[in-house]
């Protein structure tokens, strides 16, 4: 496409032109094929079937994809994204599209109510959306989709409109969030952290008491198998979490739910390196921000690394803290620390792929890379051993299942990241063989939403966004020109 018609083009459903086009038959057509069937004309659904609408950290990861085909719709991906921030700078999880029937996805935008809900925390009026977070993966994927055209992205002013709203998420979620006090990010609901189902939740969970089964209606159940997705009595507990926080505004005062955890705190940590490189970009300084990333990692280290397991595991904030336990108690401006202190909690003891995401970050000590890397490739995650791909959740562990959501298949993002972290630390035989494996499952699977770590054996939703996105990524990866290419060392201090 030239690139006038580029810069004028309305994003149109089906209408796609990709540059180059990618040759019949390749893998790259079949993954191209499955964006264009989730593509809505100004997003990308990550399934046409189980989740109908916009969802945060899925549009992150696949706009990183999208780049590779057409710049232009992966910028207006995020574009989209962030014209329904809130006021106060958070990015909902879902943004929700209003042709699409209430009864598609639950829970449904009656269910979040945000814009009456959310008002005083700044929902908007025009757009419906849920009232929680996923993971900051946003400023990464603007870094990496601008460096896919940095001349379109230039001429649409893609950065400097994308910044200011970055830099009012990240605020959000270093200020509002950090309710331990220690400077992390915490989660209030196992959807904001986006492994939803994974057992490092069940004791957190545990002391919520669940909504009534009879005071909602799953959808998930119409389109997945039940017993591959979370029961009805984890369901109950997630309904309770998320109403608790919609009756209380969506203010962030403590609640019955508040756990820090390694891999949303690691990707704030490496988007804040993207957002330096932004910010460079647009001719100010990064340094502030590097330095901020760089302390932050520290914290990570300090506040979440556990030598015995070898691997970052999650912070309950409410473990010991008897006045947390009464489920539902949400007490505006109450339990958060006098004096500045900071919440002690617990590590939960469950090992958990997200303990392993933080190996993705630049400045982590050699010895803890190391560490992490023993651990992947030992009994309990088994890469190159026991499996070619990256379990979500301990091989060993009494809850381990390989179909059940996020508490054993393998997820393509998750495995993508941990790519990344090979590499970063020296790792490149290792990362290769875990691309090839990733490409090779994402294809032989039809592109499913994640497959059993053993067998490859789709699971969940077929045609997934990001498996499809995160796919193109890795083969542009694999081709030679990108291979001596350095542009997107993005996230490097
Ligand atoms: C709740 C959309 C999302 C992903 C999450 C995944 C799943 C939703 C659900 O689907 O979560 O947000 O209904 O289970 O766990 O990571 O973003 O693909």
């Amino acid at each position: 496409m030239d690139r006038t018609a580029q810069l004028t083009a309305r994003p149109a459903h089906r209408e796609i032109a990709y540059d180059p086009p990618p040759p019949p038959g390749s893998p790259r057509l079949a993954a191209a094929r499955v964006l264009e069937r989730n593509w809505t004309g100004t997003s990308t659904v990550p399934s046409r079937s189980l989740y109908p609408h916009q969802w945060s950290w899925d549009s992150a990861f696949i706009a990183i994809g999208l780049r590779h085909l057409s710049p232009l719709r992966a910028q207006t991906e995020l574009e989209t994204l962030f014209r329904a921030q809130w006021g106060d700078g958070r990015v909902p999880h879902i943004v929700f599209n209003p042709s699409v029937p209430l009864d598609a996805y639950f829970p449904s935008p009656d269910f979040w109510r945000s814009s009456a809900a959310g008002r005083t925390a700044g929902a908007p009026r025009t757009v419906q959306t849920s009232g929680i977070v996923q993971p900051p993966v946003h400023a990464l994927a603007v870094w990496f989709t601008h460096l896919a055209d940095p001349g379109l992205s230039r001429a649409r002013g893609f950065l400097t409109g994308m910044y200011p709203k970055l830099a009012a998420w990240h605020r959000y979620l270093l200020h509002r969030r950090d309710l331990g006090g220690a400077g992390l990010a915490s989660v209030v609901h196992p959807w904001e952290q986006g492994m939803d189902n994974s057992p490092a939740w069940d004791a957190p969970l545990a002391r919520v008491v669940p909504a009534p089964g009879r005071s909602f209606r799953r959808a998930d159940l119409d389109h997945g198998a039940a017993e591959d997705r979370p029961t009805d009595l984890d369901y109950g507990r997630y309904v309770r979490l998320a109403a608790d926080y919609r009756d209380g505004g969506y203010a962030d005062a403590p609640g019955a739910f508040m756990v820090e955890d390694p891999a949303f705190n690691a990707l704030l940590i490496a988007s804040e390196h993207a957002l330096a490189r932004i910010a460079g970009e647009l001719g100010a300084t990064g340094t502030a921000r590097h330095a901020r990333a760089e302390r932050l990692t520290a914290v990570l280290l300090d506040r979440l690394w556990d030598p015995a397991s070898g691997m970052f595991l999650c912070r309950d904030l409410r473990d010991g803290d008897e006045t947390g336990a009464r489920a539902g108690s949400r007490r505006p401006g109450g339990a958060r620390r006098s004096g500045g202190s900071v919440l002690g909690g617990e590590l939960v003891p469950e090992r958990a792929v997200s303990g392993l995401v933080p190996l993705m970050l630049p400045t982590l000590p050699r010895e803890i890379a190391a560490t992490l890397v023993r651990t992947l490739t030992g009994p309990h995650f088994g890469l190159g051993a026991s499996t070619r791909l990256v379990p979500s959740y301990d091989l060993l562990g009494e809850s381990f299942d390989p179909h059940r959501y996020w508490r054993g298949p393998a997820w393509f993002n998750t495995g993508w990241l941990v790519e990344r972290g090979l590499r970063r630390h020296g790792e490149p035989e290792r990362a290769d063989a875990l691309r090839s494996a990733l490409v090779d499952s994402a294809l032989s699977s039809g592109f499913a939403e994640y497959v059993d770590p053993y067998t490859g054996g789709a699971c969940g939703a077929a045609g997934f966004g990001w498996t499809a996105a995160l796919t193109l990524d890795l083969l542009h990866a694999m081709e030679p020109a990108a291979r001596s290419a350095t542009a997107e060392g993005g996230d490097r201090p």
